[in-house]
């Protein structure tokens, strides 16, 4: 934002630079003009819109510049850039191309070298002429036999290690290394019967991106550490997911970020970074954009998890649904105004810097394309889906709610205790007390939208004797629960819907929130339950219109033969009603593999509070995939008191954690003197008569015993 001249001064022998800076923000122009923008000042100030505050976080206005300054000196030739291709792919051939941007202070002559950095093979070399100033030099070059680019989940994210040198006389004077990942990408919009299509195809392959919406990792960015990254990317990879998104009221991310998604195969949705208000379009502001837009693109166009440009986040949804026409007293003139400057910035000049330098990229103007109370939402483009929480409807929308991707919804969930009392007096706190500043939940209406959730499925704990220990548990069920009622309509649904990203992967300070994981990375109930909801083969049951059905969905490329084992069982343990049936899973589907109604197997519907109906997926004799349906909502299940047996194991100071129950123990939540453990599985259903079999995924002390570990399990009242 600034005008910086550095000035050089010399004093006590050391040469200072200093830079004189201009201040020069974009508010000087809007002034001028009569009214207000959605946003407020913070769409003049090209700086993440989230520190001006916003539901999930606090404010800090004056956070300023994070990145290091420097001054760069060259002479002779300097590469400013280079930007690689993958033109086309078959198993035994890859056709590449690079473009390089080089400054050379004079006309010469010199050698360009292609090099492969594993092998250190000369893949290309030329004799170039070089002009005086910019020059773009185009290199084709063959790849054989190519390890593709895969995402998590299909296959290994195979990485090149390219070198760009340009040589003079036998000596390198500069040269440029990036790793590279062989793949094409495309986002397919295809007419069909209803609207369009809309889904990415990798390789040419259709793939159904499961993930979810990622915010800044920090309040302050610069505390970010290339571990935290690590930890983050690291839970998408173990959650099974193949995307995330990187929200436009953040930050562009930093290169540890880009840098991991293309190791571990995370497909990246990047939104630029506009959100949520309305924004100027003098020619300042402009040509600022355009640097920034620019300088962005050709940082992370190399990356091959950058899946998709989008141009902002909630604009194009706010300006034809949020009223904000009315709410900001604007005149047909205004209007026309600030939506043609909407049109410039993301229809125009964003895009045309996406076009420009990363054209194999494809670029999306907005996120979501149509409100979510429009028909259309469900019909093509993208949609955010807010009729859960922010509408109050029921956790059963989101199985009719399914649009063609969806790129947002969710719903929110206290942290671990453990996470809590870093900032919180429990003594002193009730829970569900919203008038408290110190819960740290940013949301206006946030506990008492939660409270209200929680009496239609489980009951409001601020009575029970632990009620905050309590009120998170059942608010991280209820969370996990709703989130994942979700994830299976949406991938029962492929390939009408092939995509869900729900809001929100992570926190970028210790709160309430909608994360899956909190600021310190402690799971909540919700992380646990996304993992197994975004298994490569998932099972799933759902009940409509009182006909139970059974879908399995793959997405893996090979077809799979499997067993399905289902059955109505007592809380007890008592078999009901079973079958079990070989089935054969076509690659890349979802499938309804049984349906039944449910009087032809229930005929006393007063004893459903007391049966579950479960399907099990064995791949090769192991267990793949487990779903299991209830008839009531959760606090009219008349469940037994559960007796847990329980044997540990403490070896190289992990735990091996082995539970079993005779009759049904819901929600098993393991922790250990009270303590958040990580563990390979938490909060799940131990079905009667199973043996449940887990380990900590944290060294924990050798000292543990059997009664440290602390087991809560779901009653209802
Ligand atoms: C989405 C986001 C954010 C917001 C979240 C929760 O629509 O785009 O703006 O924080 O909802 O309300």
């Amino acid at each position: 934002q600034t005008d910086c001249k550095p000035l050089l001064k010399k004093k006590d022998n050391l040469l200072r630079v200093v830079f004189q800076s201009a201040v020069k923000i974009g508010m000087q122009d809007s002034s001028k003009s009569k009214y207000i923008l959605p946003g407020g000042i913070r769409v003049y100030t090209r700086k993440a819109q989230y520190q001006y505050g916003w539901d999930w976080s606090p404010r800090y206005v004056t956070c300023g510049i994070w990145k290091p300054v420097y001054l760069e000196a060259w002479n002779d030739i300097k590469i400013q850039n280079v930007t690689y291709y993958t033109d086309t792919v078959t198993s035994t051939k890859a056709n590449l191309h690079l473009v390089a941007f080089a400054t050379s202070d004079k006309y010469q002559e010199c050698k360009i070298v292609l090099k492969d950095q594993y092998n250190g093979k000369i893949l290309q070399e030329e004799t170039i002429a070089l002009a005086k100033g910019l020059n773009s030099i185009p290199l084709k070059f063959i790849i054989n036999d190519p390890q593709l680019w895969w995402t998590n989940g299909i296959g290994n994210p195979n990485l090149y290690h390219f070198e760009f040198d340009i040589n003079k006389g036998g000596k390198k004077i500069c040269s440029d290394s990036c790793k590279v990942g062989i793949r094409t990408i495309e986002l397919v919009q295809r007419p069909d019967s209803v609207g369009k299509s809309f889904y990415f195809k990798l390789n040419g392959v259709p793939v159904f991106m499961k993930g979810a919406n990622y915010i800044p990792a920090d309040n302050f960015i610069p505390r970010v550490s290339k571990n935290d990254y690590e930890k983050l990317i690291n839970t998408a990879v173990d959650c099974n997911m193949n995307m995330l998104r990187v929200w436009g009221g953040g930050i562009y991310e930093d290169d540890n970020f880009y840098d991991l998604c293309d190791e571990k195969g995370i497909l990246v949705w990047q939104d630029f970074m506009f959100a949520c208000g309305m924004y100027p379009a003098d020619t300042a502001f402009l040509n600022n954009v355009k640097n920034e837009a620019t300088y962005q693109v050709n940082r992370l166009t190399n990356h091959p998890c950058i899946a998709l440009w989008c141009g902002n986040n909630e604009i194009s949804e706010g300006w034809y649904n949020w009223d904000w026409q009315k709410q900001y007293g604007y005149s047909a003139n205004d209007s026309a105004k600030i939506w043609n400057n909407y049109t410039l910035l993301f229809d125009t000049l964003i895009k045309n810097v996406v076009n420009t330098f990363d054209a194999k990229t494809p670029y999306w103007p907005s996120s979501p394309k149509y409100g979510w109370g429009r028909k259309e939402s469900l019909l093509e483009g993208d949609s955010h889906y807010w009729g859960v929480w922010w509408g109050m409807e029921p956790f059963s929308m989101y199985e009719n709610k399914i649009g063609r991707f969806m790129s947002e919804y969710g719903f929110q969930a206290y942290p671990a205790d453990e996470t809590m009392k870093t900032y919180l007096d429990f003594k002193t706190s009730s829970a569900g007390d919203n008038m408290n500043p110190f819960w740290h939940n940013k949301h206006p209406q946030g506990f008492q939208t939660i409270d209200n959730y929680l009496l239609r499925d489980y009951y409001n704990a601020t009575d029970h004797k632990n009620a905050v220990k309590h009120y998170t548990y059942l608010s991280q069920l209820l969370q996990a629960n709703g989130i994942t009622t979700a994830i299976e309509a949406h991938r029962r649904a492929r390939p009408y819907c092939m995509g869900t990203l729900y809001w929100q992967f992570n926190d970028c300070w210790p709160g309430v929130s909608w994360s899956g994981m909190d600021y310190y990375g402690r799971w909540k109930a919700l992380q646990y339950f996304v993992k197994k909801a975004y298994s490569d083969i998932l099972v799933t049951v759902t009940e409509k219109n009182k006909t139970l059905e059974t879908f399995v969905v793959s997405d893996v490329q090979k077809t799979t033969k499997a067993k399905l084992c289902i059955f109505l069982s007592d809380f007890n343990g008592k078999k009901i009603w079973q079958k079990d049936t070989l089935i054969t899973i076509q690659p890349l589907s979802s499938s309804c593999c049984f349906t039944i109604p449910v009087a032809s197997i229930i005929k006393d519907t007063s004893a459903n509070n007391k049966l579950f109906f479960a399907a099990r997926l064995y791949i090769a004799d192991s267990l793949a995939s487990q779903a299991v349906h209830y008839f009531v909502p959760y606090k009219l299940l008349k469940l037994p008191k559960a007796n847990i047996k329980r044997s540990l194991k403490i070896s190289d100071n992990k735990i091996e954690l082995s539970l079993s129950s005779k009759t049904l123990a819901k929600n098993v939540y393991v922790s250990l003197d009270d303590k958040y453990l990580k563990l390979s599985d938490n909060y799940f259903d131990i079905l009667p008569g199973d043996e449940v079999k887990i380990h900590s995924e944290e060294p924990i002390s050798s000292k543990i015993k059997v009664r440290k570990i602390k087991l809560e399990t779901f009653n209802s009242k």
